[in-house]
């Protein structure tokens, strides 16, 4: 049996995946969310290199979909992504992270809670707790590419300079998330008809993430362009069922 993806990667990958399961287990009861059958752990082969993937998946009163995916590709690259995707009946944001690295550095930490409503705006509580949160101020700042205006104004790009500075990164995210649980527990859900945008919202953060072709090019490299169009649009950012 091989030892959990996230003991084989990037120190950061392994404490954040840790952290992101007991934040969820503190607020939440967990139930199963059940990706297509063939898709839970995967393996490819990219330029003779194995590209293993696996993933984890939850959902609850309030969530659709809680995905926790980890990614390792031969001996250079880790990658830990996960989205929460509220039920369109809940006026939530998108909580979604992503860190990727390889050879001992983390190139890219990006956490943010993403707004899904017409206006992209977060709703005016999040932007209260979120103003109150302590500053994270890094030295190595990244810029959003064109299709990353699905993100907050919170939202943080960074490429971790230090073991320091990833401590902090890792203490802002749990902020974020708590914040997020906390709100999202004492959150009332809508009615049928107020749903629409929220779906709305929901289908424009997918197709402007579908847009990332550094994600693409990793998955077709190992599996083909079809593979990679199909998980990206069913297991990475889909829509819920019904709804295209
Ligand atoms: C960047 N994502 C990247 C990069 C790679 C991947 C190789 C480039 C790293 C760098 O520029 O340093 C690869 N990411 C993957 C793969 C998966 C993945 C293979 O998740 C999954 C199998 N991406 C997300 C989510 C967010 C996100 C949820 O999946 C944000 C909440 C953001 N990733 C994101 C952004 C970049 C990135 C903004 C930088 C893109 C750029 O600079 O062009």
């Amino acid at each position: 049996m091989q030892k959990p993806l996230r003991q084989q990667q990037h120190p950061l990958i392994r404490q954040l995946a840790d952290q992101l399961e007991a934040v969820w287990q503190r607020y939440f009861d967990l139930e199963p969310y059940h990706l297509p059958a063939d898709l839970g752990y995967v393996e490819g082969r990219l330029e003779g290199e194995r590209l293993t993937i696996e993933n984890r998946c939850y959902q609850t009163p309030q969530f659709r979909k809680i995905h926790l995916e980890l990614a390792r590709l031969g001996n250079g690259l880790d990658v830990l992504h996960c989205v929460m995707f509220p039920r369109p009946n809940y006026a939530l944001p998108i909580f979604g992270t992503d860190l990727v690295g390889g050879h001992g550095q983390i190139s890219a930490a990006i956490a943010d809670l993403s707004p899904t409503s017409k206006d992209l705006q977060l709703p005016t509580e999040y932007q209260s707790v979120l103003k109150a949160l302590p500053k994270a101020e890094f030295s190595q700042p990244r810029e959003l590419p064109a299709w990353g205006d699905i993100f907050s104004k919170f939202c943080l790009f960074i490429r971790p300079s230090s073991p320091e500075e990833e401590a902090k990164f890792l203490a802002h995210i749990e902020m974020l998330l708590t914040a997020h649980c906390q709100q999202a527990i004492a959150a009332k859900p809508l009615s049928s008809n107020a749903q629409t945008e929220i779906l709305a919202g929901q289908q424009y953060y997918c197709t402007k993430q579908q847009q990332n072709d550094k994600t693409r090019r990793v998955l077709e490299k190992a599996f083909g362009a079809a593979w990679a169009e199909r998980y990206l649009t069913t297991v990475l950012f889909d829509m819920p069922n019904g709804t295209v």
